[in-house]
Protein backbone atom coordinates (compact mmCIF):
# COMPACT_ATOMS: atom_id res chain seq x y z
CA UNK A 1 0.00 0.00 0.00
CA UNK A 2 2.58 2.26 1.10
CA UNK A 3 4.57 1.41 -2.13
CA UNK A 4 1.19 2.57 -4.13
CA UNK A 5 1.65 5.45 -3.31
CA UNK A 6 4.69 6.70 -2.91
CA UNK A 7 4.99 5.34 -6.62
CA UNK A 8 2.08 8.07 -7.31
CA UNK A 9 3.76 10.60 -6.29
CA UNK A 10 7.23 10.11 -7.67
CA UNK A 11 6.02 9.32 -10.67
CA UNK A 12 5.36 12.82 -11.76
CA UNK A 13 8.91 13.89 -10.44
CA UNK A 14 10.86 11.15 -12.60
CA UNK A 15 8.35 11.79 -15.38
CA UNK A 16 10.33 11.29 -18.70
CA UNK A 17 7.35 10.80 -20.86
CA UNK A 18 4.44 12.71 -21.54
CA UNK A 19 0.78 11.81 -20.58
CA UNK A 20 -0.25 8.72 -22.00
CA UNK A 21 -3.60 9.61 -23.30
CA UNK A 22 -4.41 6.16 -24.14
CA UNK A 23 -3.76 4.80 -20.90
CA UNK A 24 -5.46 7.69 -18.47
CA UNK A 25 -4.44 7.46 -14.42
CA UNK A 26 -6.65 4.90 -13.19
CA UNK A 27 -5.90 4.36 -9.80
CA UNK A 28 -7.93 1.64 -9.05
CA UNK A 29 -5.67 -1.96 -8.19
CA UNK A 30 -6.32 -5.37 -8.02
CA UNK A 31 -3.89 -7.78 -5.59
CA UNK A 32 -3.38 -10.08 -8.84
CA UNK A 33 -3.33 -10.06 -12.66
CA UNK A 34 -5.90 -12.81 -12.89
CA UNK A 35 -8.37 -14.75 -10.29
CA UNK A 36 -9.48 -18.59 -10.43
CA UNK A 37 -13.03 -18.66 -10.21
CA UNK A 38 -13.33 -19.04 -6.32
CA UNK A 39 -10.64 -16.77 -5.55
CA UNK A 40 -11.07 -13.39 -2.97
CA UNK A 41 -10.14 -10.72 -4.84
CA UNK A 42 -8.80 -7.43 -3.04
CA UNK A 43 -8.90 -3.88 -4.44
CA UNK A 44 -7.45 -0.64 -3.65
CA UNK A 45 -8.81 2.74 -4.97
CA UNK A 46 -6.14 5.72 -4.77
CA UNK A 47 -8.67 8.85 -4.10
CA UNK A 48 -6.50 11.64 -1.93
CA UNK A 49 -9.84 13.64 -2.81
CA UNK A 50 -12.46 11.37 -1.03
CA UNK A 51 -10.45 11.78 1.97
CA UNK A 52 -12.98 14.15 3.28
CA UNK A 53 -12.02 14.22 7.22
CA UNK A 54 -8.29 13.67 7.59
CA UNK A 55 -8.95 12.53 11.48
CA UNK A 56 -11.76 10.20 10.27
CA UNK A 57 -11.89 6.26 8.57
CA UNK A 58 -13.54 7.44 5.30
CA UNK A 59 -16.02 5.37 2.88
CA UNK A 60 -16.58 5.18 -0.95
CA UNK A 61 -18.89 3.74 -3.56
CA UNK A 62 -21.71 3.32 -1.02
CA UNK A 63 -23.85 5.69 -2.35
CA UNK A 64 -26.09 6.12 -5.42
CA UNK A 65 -24.00 9.30 -6.85
CA UNK A 66 -20.70 7.93 -7.00
CA UNK A 67 -21.05 4.21 -6.60
CA UNK A 68 -18.46 1.73 -7.27
CA UNK A 69 -19.60 -1.15 -8.87
CA UNK A 70 -18.00 -4.90 -9.27
CA UNK A 71 -19.28 -6.36 -11.89
CA UNK A 72 -18.94 -9.19 -14.22
CA UNK A 73 -20.93 -9.50 -17.90
CA UNK A 74 -24.19 -10.92 -15.73
CA UNK A 75 -23.70 -10.66 -12.03
CA UNK A 76 -22.72 -7.18 -10.32
CA UNK A 77 -22.70 -6.05 -6.95
CA UNK A 78 -23.51 -2.01 -6.81
CA UNK A 79 -22.78 0.70 -4.61
CA UNK A 80 -20.04 -1.52 -2.77
CA UNK A 81 -18.33 0.00 -0.05
CA UNK A 82 -14.52 0.86 0.15
CA UNK A 83 -13.15 1.78 3.38
CA UNK A 84 -9.90 4.35 3.73
CA UNK A 85 -7.15 2.07 5.14
CA UNK A 86 -5.86 5.05 7.77
CA UNK A 87 -7.57 7.94 9.23
CA UNK A 88 -5.59 9.98 6.55
CA UNK A 89 -4.44 7.27 4.10
CA UNK A 90 -6.79 8.62 1.03
CA UNK A 91 -6.75 4.97 0.29
CA UNK A 92 -9.62 2.75 -0.43
CA UNK A 93 -9.63 -0.92 0.07
CA UNK A 94 -12.55 -3.60 -0.22
CA UNK A 95 -12.60 -7.69 -0.92
CA UNK A 96 -14.91 -9.51 -2.68
CA UNK A 97 -15.06 -13.84 -2.91
CA UNK A 98 -15.58 -15.10 -6.34
CA UNK A 99 -18.39 -18.26 -5.89
CA UNK A 100 -18.07 -19.21 -9.80
CA UNK A 101 -20.85 -21.60 -11.09
CA UNK A 102 -22.36 -24.55 -10.44
CA UNK A 103 -19.60 -27.39 -11.44
CA UNK A 104 -18.62 -30.46 -10.43
CA UNK A 105 -14.87 -29.45 -9.52
CA UNK A 106 -13.72 -33.20 -8.85
CA UNK A 107 -16.00 -35.39 -10.81
CA UNK A 108 -17.56 -37.11 -7.72
CA UNK A 109 -20.73 -36.23 -9.21
CA UNK A 110 -21.79 -33.15 -7.23
CA UNK A 111 -21.31 -29.67 -7.41
CA UNK A 112 -19.18 -27.98 -5.37
CA UNK A 113 -19.53 -24.43 -5.49
CA UNK A 114 -22.06 -22.19 -4.26
CA UNK A 115 -23.28 -19.71 -6.87
CA UNK A 116 -24.31 -16.37 -5.50
CA UNK A 117 -24.27 -12.60 -5.82
CA UNK A 118 -24.44 -10.90 -2.40
CA UNK A 119 -22.91 -8.06 -0.62
CA UNK A 120 -22.26 -4.41 -0.04
CA UNK A 121 -18.50 -4.89 1.55
CA UNK A 122 -16.12 -3.54 2.58
CA UNK A 123 -15.82 -7.31 3.05
CA UNK A 124 -17.83 -10.55 2.72
CA UNK A 125 -19.31 -10.02 -0.49
CA UNK A 126 -20.14 -12.65 -3.25
CA UNK A 127 -19.94 -12.77 -6.66
CA UNK A 128 -20.74 -14.83 -9.56
CA UNK A 129 -18.63 -15.80 -12.53
CA UNK A 130 -18.04 -17.82 -14.97
CA UNK A 131 -14.91 -19.62 -16.29
CA UNK A 132 -13.61 -17.18 -18.99
CA UNK A 133 -14.82 -13.79 -17.52
CA UNK A 134 -13.97 -10.54 -16.23
CA UNK A 135 -14.59 -8.62 -13.21
CA UNK A 136 -14.96 -4.89 -14.04
CA UNK A 137 -14.61 -2.34 -11.22
CA UNK A 138 -16.01 0.79 -11.94
CA UNK A 139 -16.04 4.00 -9.93
CA UNK A 140 -17.81 7.33 -10.27
CA UNK A 141 -14.76 9.32 -8.94
CA UNK A 142 -16.28 12.28 -10.05
CA UNK A 143 -19.92 13.72 -11.49
CA UNK A 144 -19.28 12.25 -15.25
CA UNK A 145 -15.61 10.72 -14.75
CA UNK A 146 -15.92 6.97 -14.55
CA UNK A 147 -12.71 5.17 -13.43
CA UNK A 148 -12.73 1.64 -14.67
CA UNK A 149 -10.62 -1.72 -13.90
CA UNK A 150 -10.54 -4.97 -15.55
CA UNK A 151 -9.34 -8.68 -14.49
CA UNK A 152 -9.56 -11.28 -16.10
CA UNK A 153 -11.13 -14.81 -14.31
CA UNK A 154 -10.32 -18.37 -15.74
CA UNK A 155 -9.51 -21.60 -14.69
CA UNK A 156 -6.00 -23.18 -14.92
CA UNK A 157 -4.45 -26.45 -15.84
CA UNK A 158 -3.29 -28.59 -12.79
CA UNK A 159 0.84 -29.60 -12.45
CA UNK A 160 1.56 -32.22 -10.43
CA UNK A 161 5.04 -33.69 -8.92
CA UNK A 162 6.78 -35.51 -6.68
CA UNK A 163 9.33 -33.75 -4.39
CA UNK A 164 12.21 -35.81 -4.90
CA UNK A 165 13.07 -38.03 -8.54
CA UNK A 166 14.05 -40.89 -6.59
CA UNK A 167 12.67 -42.19 -3.07
CA UNK A 168 13.79 -44.87 -0.96
CA UNK A 169 12.33 -47.61 0.52
CA UNK A 170 10.87 -47.50 4.13
CA UNK A 171 11.25 -43.32 3.60
CA UNK A 172 8.51 -41.05 2.76
CA UNK A 173 7.22 -39.26 -1.02
CA UNK A 174 5.64 -36.29 -0.86
CA UNK A 175 3.66 -35.32 -3.48
CA UNK A 176 2.43 -31.96 -4.79
CA UNK A 177 -0.57 -30.77 -6.76
CA UNK A 178 -0.86 -27.07 -7.97
CA UNK A 179 -4.31 -26.23 -9.22
CA UNK A 180 -5.79 -22.67 -8.23
CA UNK A 181 -9.43 -23.56 -9.00
CA UNK A 182 -9.28 -26.08 -6.45
CA UNK A 183 -9.12 -23.36 -3.66
CA UNK A 184 -12.73 -23.65 -3.34
CA UNK A 185 -12.78 -21.41 -0.60
CA UNK A 186 -10.70 -18.86 -0.12
CA UNK A 187 -10.64 -18.39 3.84
CA UNK A 188 -10.00 -22.27 4.45
CA UNK A 189 -7.95 -25.25 3.61
CA UNK A 190 -9.39 -27.37 0.95
CA UNK A 191 -8.99 -30.90 -0.45
CA UNK A 192 -8.40 -32.61 -3.44
CA UNK A 193 -7.90 -36.24 -4.03
CA UNK A 194 -4.70 -38.24 -5.71
CA UNK A 195 -4.38 -41.31 -6.88
CA UNK A 196 -0.85 -42.88 -6.30
CA UNK A 197 0.34 -46.30 -7.61
CA UNK A 198 3.71 -48.79 -8.09
CA UNK A 199 4.98 -51.27 -10.75
CA UNK A 200 4.56 -53.55 -7.56
CA UNK A 201 0.97 -52.08 -7.09
CA UNK A 202 -1.10 -50.92 -10.29
CA UNK A 203 -3.92 -50.78 -8.47
CA UNK A 204 -2.47 -48.54 -5.27
CA UNK A 205 -4.41 -46.09 -3.48
CA UNK A 206 -6.35 -42.59 -3.21
CA UNK A 207 -4.67 -40.64 -0.84
CA UNK A 208 -6.40 -37.02 0.30
CA UNK A 209 -3.86 -34.18 -0.18
CA UNK A 210 -4.31 -31.07 1.59
CA UNK A 211 -3.91 -26.90 0.75
CA UNK A 212 -0.65 -25.88 2.01
CA UNK A 213 -2.37 -22.55 3.37
CA UNK A 214 -6.01 -21.22 2.82
CA UNK A 215 -5.97 -19.43 -0.75
CA UNK A 216 -2.80 -21.15 -2.06
CA UNK A 217 -4.61 -23.59 -4.65
CA UNK A 218 -0.94 -26.26 -3.81
CA UNK A 219 -1.74 -29.21 -2.03
CA UNK A 220 0.58 -31.42 -0.37
CA UNK A 221 0.53 -35.45 0.20
CA UNK A 222 2.51 -37.46 2.06
CA UNK A 223 2.79 -41.11 1.34
CA UNK A 224 5.14 -44.28 3.00
CA UNK A 225 6.60 -46.77 0.53
CA UNK A 226 6.85 -50.19 2.18
CA UNK A 227 8.76 -53.32 0.01
CA UNK A 228 6.66 -55.49 3.53
CA UNK A 229 3.31 -54.10 3.97
CA UNK A 230 0.92 -54.21 1.28
CA UNK A 231 -0.78 -50.63 0.10
CA UNK A 232 -2.92 -49.44 3.13
CA UNK A 233 -4.31 -45.97 4.00
CA UNK A 234 -1.32 -43.31 2.84
CA UNK A 235 1.37 -46.78 2.51
CA UNK A 236 2.08 -47.87 -1.14
CA UNK A 237 3.66 -51.05 -2.13
CA UNK A 238 6.83 -50.71 -3.64
CA UNK A 239 9.98 -52.81 -3.75
CA UNK A 240 13.48 -51.69 -5.36
CA UNK A 241 13.45 -50.74 -9.21
CA UNK A 242 9.59 -50.06 -9.46
CA UNK A 243 8.76 -46.73 -10.82
CA UNK A 244 6.03 -44.50 -8.67
CA UNK A 245 3.21 -43.14 -9.91
CA UNK A 246 0.93 -40.04 -8.61
CA UNK A 247 -2.04 -39.08 -11.02
CA UNK A 248 -4.72 -36.06 -10.82
CA UNK A 249 -7.89 -35.83 -12.70
CA UNK A 250 -8.18 -32.07 -13.37
CA UNK A 251 -12.44 -31.01 -13.89
CA UNK A 252 -11.71 -27.16 -14.29
CA UNK A 253 -9.41 -27.37 -17.72
CA UNK A 254 -8.85 -23.61 -19.58
CA UNK A 255 -9.77 -23.66 -23.31
CA UNK A 256 -9.23 -24.56 -25.35
CA UNK A 257 -11.24 -27.77 -23.06
CA UNK A 258 -14.67 -27.25 -22.47
CA UNK A 259 -16.29 -26.77 -19.02
CA UNK A 260 -16.97 -30.58 -18.79
CA UNK A 261 -13.90 -31.70 -20.28
CA UNK A 262 -11.31 -33.89 -17.69
CA UNK A 263 -7.90 -34.71 -17.82
CA UNK A 264 -5.34 -36.82 -16.40
CA UNK A 265 -2.18 -35.43 -14.87
CA UNK A 266 0.13 -37.69 -13.86
CA UNK A 267 4.00 -37.58 -12.78
CA UNK A 268 6.66 -40.96 -11.89
CA UNK A 269 9.05 -41.00 -9.60
CA UNK A 270 11.94 -44.13 -9.04
CA UNK A 271 11.78 -46.10 -6.00
CA UNK A 272 15.29 -47.80 -4.86
CA UNK A 273 16.48 -49.52 -1.77
CA UNK A 274 17.78 -47.61 0.87
CA UNK A 275 20.84 -49.61 1.36
CA UNK A 276 24.04 -48.81 -0.86
CA UNK A 277 24.02 -50.94 -3.98
CA UNK A 278 27.31 -51.98 -3.51
CA UNK A 279 25.98 -53.69 -0.23
CA UNK A 280 23.59 -55.31 -1.21
CA UNK A 281 25.32 -58.63 -2.50
CA UNK A 282 27.74 -60.31 -0.37
CA UNK A 283 30.45 -61.65 -3.21
CA UNK A 284 32.69 -64.14 -0.55
CA UNK A 285 36.36 -65.39 -2.34
CA UNK A 286 36.26 -67.91 -4.57
CA UNK A 287 37.77 -71.38 -4.75
CA UNK A 288 39.09 -73.42 -7.32
CA UNK A 289 37.86 -77.06 -8.32
CA UNK A 290 38.90 -79.88 -11.07
CA UNK A 291 36.39 -80.39 -13.44
CA UNK A 292 35.03 -83.35 -11.34
CA UNK A 293 34.13 -81.50 -8.07
CA UNK A 294 37.42 -81.77 -6.33
CA UNK A 295 39.36 -78.83 -4.47
CA UNK A 296 42.24 -77.52 -6.59
CA UNK A 297 45.61 -76.86 -5.17
CA UNK A 298 47.35 -76.29 -8.27
CA UNK A 299 47.22 -75.23 -12.25
CA UNK A 300 48.37 -76.55 -15.12
CA UNK A 301 48.25 -75.25 -18.84
CA UNK A 302 45.26 -77.00 -20.73
CA UNK A 303 43.39 -78.64 -17.92
CA UNK A 304 39.82 -77.19 -17.22
CA UNK A 305 39.46 -75.91 -13.70
CA UNK A 306 36.25 -74.49 -12.67
CA UNK A 307 36.62 -70.90 -11.17
CA UNK A 308 33.73 -71.33 -8.10
CA UNK A 309 32.10 -67.96 -6.70
CA UNK A 310 29.45 -67.68 -3.89
CA UNK A 311 27.26 -64.63 -3.08
CA UNK A 312 24.31 -64.12 -0.54
CA UNK A 313 21.64 -61.85 -1.05
CA UNK A 314 22.04 -59.46 2.17
CA UNK A 315 18.54 -58.01 1.54
CA UNK A 316 15.00 -58.82 2.33
CA UNK A 317 14.42 -58.75 -1.15
CA UNK A 318 14.36 -60.91 -4.89
CA UNK A 319 17.70 -59.58 -6.64
CA UNK A 320 18.67 -59.60 -10.36
CA UNK A 321 21.97 -60.02 -10.03
CA UNK A 322 24.80 -60.64 -12.94
CA UNK A 323 28.46 -62.31 -11.57
CA UNK A 324 31.04 -61.42 -13.80
CA UNK A 325 34.00 -63.99 -14.30
CA UNK A 326 37.39 -61.79 -15.36
CA UNK A 327 40.91 -63.15 -15.90
CA UNK A 328 43.80 -60.64 -16.74
CA UNK A 329 47.21 -62.40 -17.59
CA UNK A 330 50.19 -61.00 -15.89
CA UNK A 331 50.31 -58.28 -19.16
CA UNK A 332 46.92 -57.32 -17.36
CA UNK A 333 45.30 -58.31 -21.16
CA UNK A 334 42.01 -60.53 -20.31
CA UNK A 335 42.12 -63.92 -21.11
CA UNK A 336 38.84 -64.98 -20.61
CA UNK A 337 35.12 -62.52 -19.29
CA UNK A 338 32.02 -64.61 -19.31
CA UNK A 339 29.42 -63.99 -16.83
CA UNK A 340 25.80 -65.65 -15.43
CA UNK A 341 22.90 -64.29 -14.79
CA UNK A 342 20.28 -65.03 -12.51
CA UNK A 343 17.83 -64.03 -9.50
CA UNK A 344 18.57 -64.60 -5.89
CA UNK A 345 15.98 -64.95 -2.95
CA UNK A 346 16.34 -62.63 0.14
CA UNK A 347 19.14 -64.27 2.39
CA UNK A 348 20.04 -66.63 -0.08
CA UNK A 349 23.52 -68.09 -0.45
CA UNK A 350 24.35 -69.08 -4.50
CA UNK A 351 27.02 -70.95 -5.61
CA UNK A 352 28.26 -69.71 -8.67
CA UNK A 353 31.20 -71.41 -11.42
CA UNK A 354 32.31 -70.87 -14.41
CA UNK A 355 35.03 -72.75 -16.36
CA UNK A 356 38.76 -71.67 -17.57
CA UNK A 357 41.35 -73.53 -19.46
CA UNK A 358 44.57 -71.57 -19.16
CA UNK A 359 46.46 -72.13 -22.65
CA UNK A 360 49.96 -71.12 -20.66
CA UNK A 361 51.42 -71.43 -17.72
CA UNK A 362 52.70 -67.58 -15.63
CA UNK A 363 50.45 -65.76 -13.51
CA UNK A 364 47.07 -65.05 -13.66
CA UNK A 365 44.73 -62.32 -12.02
CA UNK A 366 40.88 -63.92 -10.99
CA UNK A 367 38.38 -61.10 -10.21
CA UNK A 368 34.31 -61.80 -9.60
CA UNK A 369 32.40 -58.86 -9.07
CA UNK A 370 28.18 -58.50 -9.30
CA UNK A 371 26.31 -56.41 -11.54
CA UNK A 372 22.46 -55.73 -11.07
CA UNK A 373 22.50 -56.01 -15.37
CA UNK A 374 24.95 -56.41 -18.03
CA UNK A 375 23.73 -52.96 -19.84
CA UNK A 376 22.69 -50.30 -17.27
CA UNK A 377 25.34 -51.72 -14.28
CA UNK A 378 25.09 -51.31 -11.04
CA UNK A 379 27.62 -52.82 -9.24
CA UNK A 380 26.06 -54.50 -6.09
CA UNK A 381 29.44 -55.51 -4.39
CA UNK A 382 33.28 -54.75 -4.48
CA UNK A 383 35.30 -56.33 -6.91
CA UNK A 384 37.47 -59.69 -5.28
CA UNK A 385 40.47 -60.47 -6.83
CA UNK A 386 42.41 -63.92 -6.32
CA UNK A 387 46.08 -64.60 -7.47
CA UNK A 388 47.20 -67.94 -9.13
CA UNK A 389 49.93 -69.43 -10.84
CA UNK A 390 49.47 -71.80 -13.71
CA UNK A 391 52.50 -74.53 -13.98
CA1 LIG B 1 -10.05 10.20 6.31
CA1 LIG C 1 -17.81 -32.65 -6.76
CA1 LIG D 1 -8.75 -22.66 0.25
CA1 LIG E 1 -7.82 -26.80 -13.01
Amino acid sequence: MLYLFLFLILLPAFGQSGPDYNDPYSPIFTDKPVYSWTDKVKMTIIAPSWNADRHLIDSIGDSSSHSIKIATSEHSLDEYRFTETDVNSGIFTAEVILTGFSHDADGDGNFDTTPRTIGNGPTSGFLQVDRDSAITISFEFADGVVLVESVPVSWNLGTINFAEDIFFLENSALVRVVDLDMNLNPESLDNLTIQLYSDSDVAGIEVNAVETSESSGAFTATISLSQNSPSSGNRLYSIPGDSIFAKYDDYTLPKPYTKSDNLEIQTVARVDSSTPPMERIENSPITFSSSLGNPLESFSQNTPMQIVGTIKNEQEFKQKFVYFFQVKNDQNYVESLSWVQGEISPSQILDVSQSWVPKESGKYQVETFVWNSIGASTALSPIMSTMITVQ
